[in-house]
């Protein structure tokens, strides 16, 4: 278990410094011979001192969050239709929301307390009130903060879920098929996953928990056989493998069959890249500076389309069709090289690169959405080095810059 915590602490998550600590001070150890660290002397990140920002890194529009940004959603908390903005700051003990203006940029900063370390939060309407609320993954207070939305962009209410070990992500989905989202959260200090039901009202209800191979960290769902129910996936950073659980009526989980892919897995993004009409996947491999593409054949078994050379140290995916010719793209982010790169998608699950845009800071996750009114996808990044969103405008022909410079 102390290998699995400092290779999680080394090779993912700033964020789990908290937990490292918290988790009897685990010592940290030196970087793993052939993976990437997390961060590098002169890369403007200091764990002990938060960031300052660098002098040479993005120049256009952005919005401060609080130290160390690790993962964002995107979802309309004010009810206007416009996509709105959270970040957890999981070098920190805050959360950040940011209402969208419709014009692709977003209102000031509303910052949020919450436990130690959030390396993660989620978005869901927890209490059926019709209103988005917030959940942060605290890894270094082992628990879950939830914050009721009103419906206005305000999140008021609060409530601790403590008991709840090394979350170092976390995903809202009906498990159980009641209407109601339920939460299951990465847990690499117990190299498992836990489900936290939802019993109504938002009274949240930690449920079983399922082990998995050393260091899972990112976890999502994606009906991946094609049933109409979801299956959670969670990822190995120490083995590359992806975890796939089915879930049963009763919202337990049963393991399916997991797929290997290469070193260090992070973000996944999901879409049906070939148009059979079966969901596929694309997933970051950190420790190969690639990413990988899966093609799904409806049943739940996967084989590997595309390998795509990313960068240094790849975090973040999002898949969207970026040139408006109706097939699916990505965009990448990397921390290390510190730069974002697009890849073409043909339709048939092959990709070509595409632009490859220096931004000079630690960009750990990406998000593509409609920000403005215009017919192209944007891109929403977090910098880890300089804790802020950045804002990319695309053009519609597959290439994004800083809004008012030339792409
Ligand atoms: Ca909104
Ligand atoms: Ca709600
Ligand atoms: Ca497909
Ligand atoms: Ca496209």
């Amino acid at each position: 278990m102390r290998g699995a915590i400092q290779a999680v602490s080394l090779l993912c998550a700033l964020a789990l410094l908290g937990a490292v600590a918290a988790l009897a001070q685990e010592k940290a150890a030196p970087p793993p011979a052939g993976g990437p660290p997390n961060y590098l002397p002169g890369s403007g990140y200091n764990p002990r001192k938060g960031s300052s920002r660098a002098a040479h890194g993005f120049q256009g529009p952005s919005w401060d969050t609080g130290t160390f940004p690790h993962h964002l959603v995107l979802q309309d908390f004010n009810g206007d239709g416009i996509p709105d903005l959270a970040v957890s700051n999981a070098g920190g003990r805050s959360m950040t929301v940011l209402l969208g203006d419709g014009k692709g940029g977003f209102s000031a900063p509303v910052h949020y307390d919450c436990g130690q370390g959030p390396s993660w939060l989620e978005a869901a309407d927890l209490d059926g009130d019709g209103h988005p609320d917030l959940v942060t993954a605290n890894t270094g207070a082992a628990s879950l903060t939830i914050y009721f939305g009103d419906g206005k962009g305000n999140f008021g209410r609060r409530q601790e879920l403590p008991d709840i070990l090394s979350p170092s992500s976390m995903i809202a989905v009906d498990l159980n098929g009641d209407k109601l989202p339920d939460l299951v959260v990465a847990q690499p200090g117990q190299s498992r996953i836990q489900a936290v039901f939802n019993r109504g009202s938002g009274r949240m209800e930690p449920g079983p928990a399922y082990d998995v191979s050393a260091a899972p960290h990112i976890i999502d769902y994606a009906d991946v056989d094609g049933d109409g129910r979801p299956e959670v996936i969670v990822g190995s950073l120490v083995t590359g493998m992806l975890h796939v659980f089915h879930a049963n009526a009763d919202g337990t989980l049963r393991a399916g069959k997991p797929l290997q892919v290469g070193k260090n897995p992070h973000y996944r993004a999901y879409g049906d890249f070939n148009g059979d009409g079966k969901l596929d996947l694309a997933v970051t491999v950190a420790g190969d500076g690639g990413a990988e593409v899966y093609l799904g054949d409806g049943k739940g078994d996967f084989t590997r389309s595309a390998v795509l050379p990313t960068g240094i140290s790849p975090h973040g995916i999002a898949s969207g069709d970026f040139n408006g010719d109706g097939k699916l793209d990505l965009a990448a982010v990397n921390r290390i090289s510190k730069d974002l790169v697009v890849f073409l998608g043909d339709g048939k699950g092959a990709f070509t690169a595409g632009q490859r845009l220096p931004i000079g800071e630690d960009v750990i996750a990406v998000a593509a959405r409609h920000l403005n009114r215009d017919a192209a996808l944007d891109l929403i990044l977090i910098s880890a080095s300089t804790n802020r969103v950045l804002l990319l405008k695309g053009d519609g022909k597959g290439r994004f810059a800083a809004p008012g410079r030339r792409v």
